[in-house]
């Protein structure tokens, strides 16, 4: 019998600043229900799922910006997407804005978490592309992830869930090949990714007609070039007055798309991965034991 993981990706619409956090988190209970009535397994919502992506404006009050993080995970408005995970039976993957506090140090992370099936902690990825600036450049879409989050400090970890080795990425982590091979070698099945991309980019207008296709062509070629599932969850839409592109989708280790959005809206997307294929794949073209030899990419590149 074929090894099978079901994947649900939660795509939401815009999430609008003045949106309570319960509202919102109504909002991801309800997807994931949809998830789990489809019968997934696991699902994933998107980067910054709880909030509307704030990095599009320049802030300075702290509290302000500080009103956009989570402090605890779970806390008082996210417990309840925990609890209905236990009782559905669905583990989930979560992106937000972390908090912390080291050594009286305050540290801001763009952060995804994997949620087993009985609601409990897994695992956590914190987001290591963070693109965009730290102050408002002329000519450029604001894009100032850089004021609020400092790179990733946790590496690309995969984690067990269920007998399936899952890691995760966020949004620009996307578009780098290294993030798919760090995930394929430490022995990733199926990556999880959720990302908020805006549909316009002032510095680059020639390039506009190609924000879909910039959208899924790394997370095909990642998916095939490291024999992976990608399961990619967008926040979609007219957002505080910025369009979010959408495309969330779910893509096979042949690269084809087996599984797309077709709104910019709360919608819930499923497929059946089977894992199996991964080891088709392999046998094709990507059999790394055999042909991937990085001592010979060192010794080529004069490294050793
Ligand atoms: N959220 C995120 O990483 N968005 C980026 C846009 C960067 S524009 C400077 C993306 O790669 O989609």
């Amino acid at each position: 019998m074929a090894r099978c993981l079901s994947i649900a990706v939660c795509q939401t619409g815009p999430i609008q600043r003045a949106a309570p956090r319960a509202e919102t988190v109504g909002r991801l209970v309800h997807l994931l229900e949809r998830a789990a009535a489809a019968g997934a397994e696991l699902a994933v919502f998107p980067e910054m799922a709880l909030t509307t992506f704030f990095p599009r404006w320049r802030m300075d009050d702290q509290a302000e910006i500080d009103a956009f993080f989570e402090t605890a995970m779970p806390g008082p408005h996210t417990q309840s997407l925990y609890d209905a995970a236990a009782k559905l039976k669905i583990g989930f993957a979560l992106g937000y804005s972390e908090l912390v506090y080291e050594d009286g140090v305050r540290h801001g992370f763009n952060t995804m978490d994997l949620v087993g099936p009985d609601g409990a902690f897994i695992g956590r990825y914190r987001k290591m592309h963070v693109p965009g600036a730290s102050d408002v450049q002329e000519g450029v879409t604001t894009h100032l992830e850089r004021r609020y989050f400092e790179p990733g400090n946790l590496g690309f970890p995969v984690f067990d869930y269920r007998g399936v080795k899952v890691g995760m990425a966020i949004c620009n982590d996307r578009r780098w090949p290294e993030t798919y091979r760090m995930l394929c070698l430490n022995g990733a099945e199926v990556a999880l990714i959720g990302y908020n991309t805006p549909l316009r980019l002032d510095e680059a207008p020639a390039l506009a007609h190609l924000r879909m296709f910039h959208n899924h062509l790394p997370m095909q070629a990642g998916a095939y070039q490291n024999t992976l599932w990608v399961a990619a969850a967008a926040k979609a839409g007219l957002e505080d007055g910025q369009a979010l592109i959408g495309g969330s989708c779910i893509i096979a280790p042949t690269g084809e798309i087996a599984a797309q959005a077709m709104s910019l809206d709360d919608e819930v997307i499923v497929h059946r991965a089977d894992l199996d294929l991964i080891g088709v794949c392999r046998k094709v073209n990507f059999d790394f034991d055999l042909y991937r030899r990085p001592d010979q990419y060192r010794r080529i590149a004069g490294m050793a």
